[in-house]
């Protein structure tokens, strides 16, 4: 790695691996020493800053001209080293490229065209609660937070595919590349030949529907908003992101609700609050727990030089549980109203699709709070050490209908 020598000046520097799996699976307590430490702390064994305070999370998020996205969001600087996948064009770049992508996407995604997934998903939510409601006991992961999007995700893109596995899996790779050259990154790489060109065969026009997202990104394309390749780029980020962070994020909520017992009762009480509960469900286990940022000139933080060119991990999760913000951070509080938590980032990257993914988690939650009274954990839950999620691999419960 270059440029990972120690800048000048008077720092907290720490002799820690963020990429221990142990720390990968709960990384709260190393997140609360990286708060404690200081606004901003040399990581020594990667040579990358590393920031946890929501302060600083949030105002480097909000200024993309000095924190850029363009040199990769992970630990692998793309100006020194190539990219595993062609970088995104949306993901990976900066404004002024970065708008034409993203107002792209954020047309072909419009609050009408997600909206109307409305009645689709309230179907497939209510089917999927009332068989896992027979069975009784399942593993969360796999038959629910893994169906739920596998079915209604593919689907309003357009996707007319049945070995959809593979989105998990390519996803694992996507997310895990953002780490450093560890186990985990290499696990999930070694799927490349066989997934990779799955699914840019998936991102084709010809292998598309003509209701659904991608063929709404592809008539921009025949507007003369992007080239055809571009397109297809489009439809891999939509590939990219949109399924394991929702899994992740259905798995996280279950598990805060089978800890929370009293909180499941609130919800049950009224289920119009399944929108607020899942912010706070970002809020309190965030699916994603770290981004970053590449130095694009000298620049400061609260006093420390950090130098051009350098990588800063941005712990989303950390700011999310960050007291220095938020009361009681660590209490699970579905009537909190965490407003402005980072779990979905803020400024020009702000997470483009979620709208689909609030929508999603809504209406799931709001079919379980109508039909399931008690949500117990059968056996311990297992979480999975990730590059840059923060998910479960397994989450074993016992649902008692209402
Ligand atoms: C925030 S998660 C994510 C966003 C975009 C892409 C991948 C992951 C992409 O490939 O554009």
């Amino acid at each position: 790695m270059k440029n990972s020598s120690r800048p000048d000046g008077d720092y907290p520097v720490w002799d820690i691996d963020p990429y221990d799996e142990d720390i990968l699976r709960e990384p709260r307590d190393y997140f609360a020493t990286l708060r404690e430490l200081g606004p901003v702390v040399w990581i020594e064994k990667y040579g990358f800053w590393a920031i946890g305070r929501y302060e600083q999370v949030r105002s480097v998020f909000g200024d993309w001209k000095r924190f850029c996205s363009s040199r990769g969001v992970g630990v692998s600087d793309f100006k020194t080293e190539k990219p595993w996948r062609p970088p995104s064009i949306i993901l990976e770049v900066d404004p002024p490229d970065h708008s034409r992508t993203r107002n792209a996407l954020a047309r072909a995604m419009s609050p009408k065209s997600v909206l109307s997934l409305r009645p689709i998903m309230e179907q497939v939510a209510e089917t999927l609660v009332d068989r896992l409601l027979d069975t009784g006991s399942f593993d969360v992961v796999p038959d629910l937070a893994e169906a739920f999007p596998l079915k209604v995700f593919p689907d309003a893109v357009g996707l007319d595919v049945n070995n959809r596995h593979n989105l998990i899996t390519y996803g694992a790779m996507v997310f895990n590349a953002l780490g450093p050259d560890n186990r985990v990154r290499q696990k999930a790489l070694a799927n490349a030949t066989e997934v990779v060109p799955w699914i840019i065969e998936r991102c084709k026009r010809e292998n598309l529907t003509d209701n659904g997202f991608g063929a709404a990104i592809y008539r921009a394309a025949d507007e003369g908003k992007l080239t055809n390749d571009e397109a297809a780029l489009l439809v891999r980020s939509l590939l990219s992101a949109g399924i394991d962070t929702t899994v992740t994020g259905i798995g996280n909520a279950m598990l805060s609700f089978a800890h929370h017992p009293d909180q499941w009762e609130l919800l049950k009480a009224d289920p119009s609050l399944a929108k607020q509960a899942f912010e706070e469900v970002l809020r309190y286990e965030s699916p994603i727990h770290s981004f970053f940022r590449t130095t694009t000139e000298d620049v400061e933080i609260e006093g420390v030089d950090l130098g051009e060119g350098r990588k800063i991990s941005v712990g989303l999760h950390s700011a999310n549980l960050d007291p220095r913000h938020w009361v009681d951070p660590d209490t699970f509080d579905i009537l909190r109203k965490p407003t402005g938590h980072m779990a979905l980032g803020v400024g020009v990257h702000g997470c483009v699709g979620q709208m689909i993914a609030r929508l999603e988690l809504e209406v799931l939650l709001t079919a379980l709070a109508r039909r399931v009274k008690t949500i117990e954990p059968d056996g311990d839950h297992v979480w999975r050490a990730g590059n840059s999620l923060r998910g479960l691999d397994h989450l074993p419960v016992t649902l008692r209908a209402a």
